[in-house]
């Protein structure tokens, strides 16, 4: 069998439990498979080591996995990391043009970290290695590492959205970033949604034919393409509610929120994850039906996200502006109708919070999957589920057809559904808490690994350039 090389802008120690997202999906891929892990350390290389010629690329395995990391400049981490990355694709890919910064700069940074990445990972590659690459950091990768004469099999996956034609074209160098994706051999999405935008965008833009459903043919190259939801390990999600921490968490909150009903949001902080929108939402519902006053709770978990990033610090003024005026006009001596925590909450009592809650609000403006969707659905007590509302603009949307889906720009739609969730008859919980539960089980993490890397197997060297 083939080692495995996944490739990610940051690693992540795979003893330690990961903060969520990608981290655990890829530890879960490694550790099925043993094999390298290869990324950016996180670490700023200092002029000194750059001037000393330190070894840039620190190699250490534990078990089974080996860790390749390397640091990254200053420069380079203002243009590709900053720059590129999350002022460039995050917000186009989240259809926010009004946030891109197009700076040429970014463009060159970006273009240069690859290359980088690309030589150091050259010379740690065997011949049968399969090449897994993630996200937006890494599109042109692949067409790198050709340049450099490597023919191993490799794969790409795009956790975040997949913009339709005319919103990626906005991008500058939108062509080069598309072309660049047929240097792999398979190229998977979260969403049937994004593959469409995927084919559209090479249909019009490249004059691309669609040879038979899942593969396309454009720039004298032919390339696998599919959705592959990524889901979680349910029953590792489920173990820890059931966990001391989990337990101990849930009888903490069920016993402080005895008379009234918890509403939970957990997301990093990130204008794409639609945190306003809900506050507004959750306005209206205190408006709409009185009966939730001095009762119904909004905890919203915003963790810190990528705060040397401009567009961040608005974002974080303007929750606390939003948040504090709905306590101050609805909150009562004993009462706080939202409670923002802006920071990390360990991973081991996310489950027993999840569980206490009658309802989770997962109302993102667009989002590749979301993952606390289906942590939610996992933690909950099948005997008295809570209900799941649910963006219709979230890549879980499309499986998770049994939550209350909303559209997040409208508040007062949104404020309805929260109430009907609240309000839902325990059997039509169960009915619903039970065909989710089903979806997750059948598309949960070892599924998508699975799948993603068997289809990547087979499908060969399709190029003819
Ligand atoms: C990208 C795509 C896609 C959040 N706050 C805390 C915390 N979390 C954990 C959650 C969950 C993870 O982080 C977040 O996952 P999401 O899926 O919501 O989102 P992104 O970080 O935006 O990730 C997304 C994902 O990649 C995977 O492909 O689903 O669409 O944007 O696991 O529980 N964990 C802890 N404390 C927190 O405060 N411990």
């Amino acid at each position: 069998m083939s080692r495995l090389v996944v490739v990610s802008n940051r690693t992540a120690d795979p003893r330690k439990t990961a903060a969520g997202g990608l981290a655990v999906a890829v530890r879960e891929s490694l550790q099925q498979t043993g094999g390298l892990w290869f990324g950016w350390s996180g670490k700023i290389r200092s002029e000194t080591d750059a001037a000393a010629g330190q070894p840039d690329v620190r190699v250490q395995t534990t078990g089974s996995v080996t860790l390749a990391t390397l640091d990254l400049d200053q420069r380079d981490y203002d243009t590709y990391y900053l720059g590129y990355a999350n002022d460039v694709l995050w917000p186009v890919f989240h259809y926010r043009l009004d946030l891109a910064n197009f700076d040429v700069r970014f463009a060159a940074g970006y273009r240069r970290v690859n290359q980088l990445f690309a030589r150091k990972l050259m010379p740690l590659l065997r011949p049968d290695d399969l090449i897994w690459v993630h996200d937006y950091h890494l599109i042109p990768l692949a067409a790198e590492l050709r340049a450099m004469g490597c023919t191993n099999r490799i794969g790409f996956f795009l956790h975040i959205p997949m913009p339709p034609p005319l919103i990626m074209a906005a991008i500058p160098e939108h062509e080069w970033l598309m072309r660049s994706l047929f240097a792999y051999d398979l190229v998977g999405f979260q969403a049937e949604a994004d593959v469409t935008h995927f084919a559209h965008y090479v249909e019009s833009e490249a004059q691309a034919h669609r040879l038979e459903p899942g593969r396309l043919r454009a720039f004298q190259r032919t390339l696998r393409v599919g959705a592959y939801p990524i889901g979680i390990d349910v029953d590792e999600f489920a173990g820890l509610a059931q966990g001391k921490e989990g337990r101990e968490m849930f009888a903490r909150m069920r016993e402080e929120y005895s008379r009234r009903r918890l509403l939970i949001g957990v997301d990093r902080l990130d204008y794409s994850k639609g945190l306003p929108q809900r506050v507004h939402a959750f306005r209206e519902l205190l408006a709409q039906y009185p009966e939730n006053h001095n009762s119904a709770t909004l905890i919203q978990i915003a963790s810190p996200s990528r705060e040397d990033v401009g567009a961040y610090d608005d974002l974080r003024r303007q929750m606390d502006s939003l948040c504090g005026e709905i306590n101050g006009d609805y909150g009562e001596l004993d009462w706080m109708p939202v409670r923002y925590i802006h920071r990390n909450v360990a991973r081991k009592r996310l489950p027993g919070l999840y569980r206490a809650s009658r309802v989770a609000l997962v109302t993102p403006l667009r989002d590749g999957m979301n993952l606390v969707a289906k942590e939610f659905i996992a933690a909950q007590d099948p005997a008295d589920p809570g209900m799941l509302v649910l963006s219709r603009f979230a890549g879980a949307a499309e499986q998770l057809t049994d939550a209350l889906l909303v559209n997040p720009y409208d508040a007062q739609g949104t404020a309805q559904a929260i109430q009907r969730a609240l309000t839902m008859p325990l059997d039509e919980r169960i009915n619903r808490h039970t065909r989710l539960t089903q979806r997750i089980r059948e598309h949960d993490v070892h599924w998508w690994c699975a799948s993603f890397l068997e289809a990547l197997e087979h499908s060969g060297q399709e190029h003819d350039s």
